[in-house]
């Protein structure tokens, strides 16, 4: 049978009392190690075919956009080729991706969406 060699007892967060500090707990000062999650943020792209309600509704449906936002974001992505529609973990921006391509594709669309990191 294989046997496990033990392995080392985790170090205390608090030193174990000296007898002669009268019973003083030390803390120590740990530097942080939980760094928050990287984000990621979904940029739509400009074409010349989508029509712009179609991305108006996609942008309200699937970002949770009110009309006047969502027809904002639409202007932005007209006039700069892309724009931001939110920014989301790895996992949901992936979802946002492929819910606006597959809405697109069904409706016969070339609106194209891609998710990034964000720069910090
Ligand atoms: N440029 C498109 C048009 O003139 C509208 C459009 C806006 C398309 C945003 C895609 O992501 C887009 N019909």
């Amino acid at each position: 049978m294989a046997t496990k060699t033990p392995e080392k007892p985790p170090t205390p967060l608090v030193r174990p009392t000296d007898p002669d500090d009268g019973g003083a707990v030390v803390m120590e000062r740990r530097t942080q190690k939980v760094k928050p999650p990287q984000m990621y943020q979904v940029v739509m792209l400009n074409d010349d075919y989508t029509p712009m309600e179609f991305v108006v509704v996609v942008i309200q449906e699937f970002f949770n956009k009110d009309l006047e936002t969502a027809t904002q974001i639409m202007l932005k992505i007209h006039l700069d080729g892309k724009a931001v529609c939110g920014v989301y973990s790895k996992d949901v921006a992936a979802t946002k991706v492929d819910q606006v391509l597959e809405a697109a594709n069904k409706a016969g669309h070339p609106l194209k969406c891609l998710s990034e990191p964000v720069e910090l």
